[in-house]
């Protein structure tokens, strides 16, 4: 693959394959990849891009480096009130939050297949990540956990509740009560992940299944993500494959007589579409 960069960004890469796929790559390996809010709001700008780009059909998520996908939170930025963009700020200016929040939920609703691409850790919000991603593809380096409770912290959201989805409720609870690591041969076992190749072919596998979804129906594939939203994200969920079926139905006539006559000021003539069996 030859991978173009696109965007100016510090904290991550952002690149694009001449086949449409992008890359987004968590570039802060001397902290194994751990995120503080500049990383997270750079990776959601390129999230945003990839989803605005008509040539991209599926989006990598991936860490710098063999030894880490994502280690989650910066602790060295983690303040009083959450996770501070100013760590330098003091007083009433030191206002911390939880940027994480909003990218899980873009993740989830990003109309295009989202892949982990994981090597070495992906622990606490980098496991989070991996979670909220469509499919994770790992090396076999890969080590898998939660580590809230260990730092005073956990993320009951999606990294509960997708997570006891994946490997059932009692399994969950001891990934986050115990906070022990699983390499990448159980998290397969568990079915916490999708394939583990050796290291050296973690590329060239992820971007093996990127291929094989860029073939396929990218419509169908949007509607695939949200029919399994609709199902985990409750009414958000919902809203998202509703909100797909009215995207389409835009292009039908029945929707089109109801669009026109408002513009021609004139009552709607859908008298003539038939009512469907
Ligand atoms: C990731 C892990 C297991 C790696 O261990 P190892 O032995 O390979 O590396 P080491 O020496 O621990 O880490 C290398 C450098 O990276 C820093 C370390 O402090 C160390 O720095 P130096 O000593 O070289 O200066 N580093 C690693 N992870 C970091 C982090 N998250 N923040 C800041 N610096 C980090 C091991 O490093 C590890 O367990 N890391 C901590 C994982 C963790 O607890 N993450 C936070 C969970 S809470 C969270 O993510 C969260 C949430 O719960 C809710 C909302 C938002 C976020």
């Amino acid at each position: 693959v030859t991978w173009t960069p696109a965007g100016e960004y510090e904290d991550i890469r952002y690149e694009i394959s001449e086949d449409g796929i992008a890359k987004v790559t968590i570039n802060r390996p001397e902290v194994r990849n751990a995120f503080r809010p500049q990383t997270l709001i750079e990776v959601s700008h390129a999230f945003e891009a990839a989803r605005e780009d008509v040539d991209v059909g599926v989006i990598i998520l991936t860490g710098e480096g063999p030894l880490a996908f994502c280690s989650g939170g910066d602790q060295n930025v983690r303040g009083d009130t959450g996770y501070l963009t100013d760590p330098t700020a003091s007083g009433r200016a030191a206002v911390g939050r939880f940027h994480v929040t909003d990218l899980q939920v873009q993740m989830r609703r990003l109309p295009k297949p989202v892949i982990a691409m994981v090597a070495g850790y992906a622990v606490g919000g980098g496991h989070v990540l991996h979670l909220c991603c469509d499919l994770t593809i790992a090396a076999d380096n890969a080590r898998f956990g939660q580590t809230g409770p260990r730092v005073g912290s956990w993320d009951g959201g999606f990294g509960a509740s997708l997570l006891a989805d994946l490997i059932g409720t009692k399994k969950a609870k001891e990934v986050w009560m115990l906070c022990r690591q699983y390499d990448a041969q159980e998290a397969l076992r568990m079915g916490l992940i999708n394939t583990v190749v050796p290291l050296e072919q973690l590329e060239e596998e992820t971007v093996k299944w990127c291929r094989e979804m860029l073939a396929l129906s990218p419509f169908a594939l949007r509607l695939v993500k949200s029919s399994f939203n609709a199902h985990e994200d409750g009414y958000a969920g919902i809203q998202q494959l509703a909100h797909d079926a009215n995207l389409l139905f835009y292009g039908n006539e029945e929707a089109q007589e109801g669009r026109n006559a408002y513009r021609e000021k004139r009552k709607p003539d859908f008298g003539k579409f038939p009512r469907r069996a």
